[in-house]
């Protein structure tokens, strides 16, 4: 009988990178093990699809832990790397679980030791030749370690400043693994202060994201545009939030095998100004806006969009008013937005230019309004990557200046009460807008990898107006 050759379950294919997988791995790690010039020990998540971590959603297909994805490239749960610069014979050692035929009955292919055209994969896909079993991580570690001049191991886990204090997400994976090697440590009578935090250098490797990377956010990027597109225009066939989700999506994931970003925001009218509303399942009338913030990812890219556009097809006068504040307010942050400004300085610059907009076009008009919050809704944007949020989670990213390479959302956004008396008609409603591009920051600007998604007034009116 022929058999079709099939895609390995386990691998996260080659990145893109094609022929150069290999080698982008490698060079990552050697940069990594150049940077830290200790042991290190990072761990894979240890469970699968549907586990406990924000990124792992039950359909997703990708449910690695980041930083093992992008030293690795494998998609497998229960991995762990083992980086040793002082070795002159195996500097780096991945260890995987052994082959186990009967768990792939249920679960497909996986990587395993014990079975040599599987070690031959595994070899090709990360570019480490010294593969073993997981069971075996523990005896070499302390074997490894104590052969170490300099008595630390670097591991990862996630830490920042919050007011004041450093805190940790304690909640998982790479925590869990901070505590067993920490006890570990106890019993082999290392120093008090042998685990360190690589997170620091980790990050600053890998949140520049390479020609590859781009490549893959730009394919994120056409493929949301072009699932959001065909839903516009066939937007009068919808009666509620759950339609456009289904639709959207539907077409998204059609050109997509590596998921959504996140389950899709979809909310007509006052829904919309719940910032995180998931629960798609109002009927819209005609009068209302729709915001909906909706992404996919492709290879290990995200696209992270939103878009807000009337559910008529035409915005009334008011609306569009409102809209164009905000979208004034994206347009300033992408002109200065560029290597060496800080995050929190687009902050300033969005803030201000709603604020301006909102008296310069809007109370001037006589418009009243009722914000539903002080100062600012939320944040300008969030650093993006091998996560749809990526950088530390306590986003102390926002006081750094920015580096060339790094993808950040732009995403202004404007959520309240507004009330508008205009040539004789009145116009009172409860709105959330909100407009979300991706950049790429470089030496003098950035790169709008989001710019052919229709975001002008114009442009949305001529697509849900002509079929
Ligand atoms: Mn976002």
């Amino acid at each position: 009988m022929k058999t079709l050759k099939k895609t390995h379950t386990g691998i996260f294919r080659d990145g893109g990178a094609g022929a150069f997988s290999k080698r982008r791995f490698r060079d990552r790690r050697k940069k990594l093990m150049a940077k830290e010039g200790q042991l290190m020990a990072i761990t894979g998540v240890p469970y699968g699809p549907g586990g406990k971590t924000t990124w792992s959603y039950a359909y997703s297909p990708t449910y690695q832990e980041p930083a093992f994805m992008h030293l690795t490239g494998i998609n497998q749960n229960n991995v762990i790397l083992l980086l040793d610069p002082s070795s002159k014979v195996s500097n780096e050692i991945l260890f995987v679980d052994s082959k186990d035929r009967v768990m792939e009955f249920w679960e497909g292919v996986r990587f395993g030791v014990g079975d040599d055209q599987s070690l031959k994969e595994v070899r090709s896909v990360t570019g480490i030749q010294d593969v073993r079993d997981i069971n075996e991580f523990k005896d070499v570690l302390k074997e490894r370690f104590m052969k170490q001049k300099k008595k630390t191991i670097g591991t990862l886990w996630l830490e920042g400043i919050r007011k004041g204090k450093t805190v940790s997400i304690t909640t998982d994976h790479n925590f869990d693994f901070k505590k067993k090697l920490e006890g570990w440590l106890r019993s082999w009578k290392a120093p008090k202060d042998a685990l360190k935090n690589i997170m620091k250098n980790h990050f600053e490797l890998r949140l520049p994201l390479d020609k590859y990377d781009i490549a893959n956010a730009r394919k994120a990027q056409d493929i949301t545009n072009g699932g959001y597109k065909v839903m516009l225009k066939n937007f009068r066939d919808f009666k509620n939030e759950c339609q456009v989700q289904g639709f959207l999506e539907g077409q998204m994931l059609m050109n997509t095998p590596f998921g959504l970003s996140y389950p899709s925001i979809v909310a007509s009218g006052v829904n919309a100004t719940v910032l995180h509303y998931t629960k798609n399942d109002d009927e819209f009338s005609k009068n209302e806006m729709m915001l909906i913030d909706f992404g996919v990812r492709w290879m290990t890219m995200h696209a992270d969009i939103t878009r807000t556009f009337p559910v008529s097809g035409r915005f009334n006068p008011m609306q569009k008013i409102l809209y164009e504040i905000v979208l004034k307010a994206q347009v300033a942050v992408e002109k200065n937005a560029r290597a060496g400004v800080k995050m929190d300085e687009l902050n300033t610059v969005c803030w201000g230019k709603v604020n301006d907009g909102l008296e310069r076009d809007f109370k001037s008009l006589g418009g009243k309004f009722k914000l539903q919050y002080n100062g600012r809704p939320h944040g300008v944007g969030h650093l993006m990557g091998e996560q749809e949020h990526d950088g530390d989670p306590f986003r102390n990213y926002l006081q750094q200046p920015m580096q060339p390479g790094w993808m950040i959302s732009n995403e202004p956004g404007l959520y309240g009460e507004f009330r508008l008396r205009l040539n004789g008609k009145n116009y009172d409603e409860k709105i959330g807008i909100r407009i979300e591009d991706n950049l790429v920051i470089t030496a003098t600007g950035c790169m709008n990898l989001s710019s052919k998604i229709p975001k002008t007034v114009k442009q949305i009116e001529k697509l849900m107006t002509n079929r």
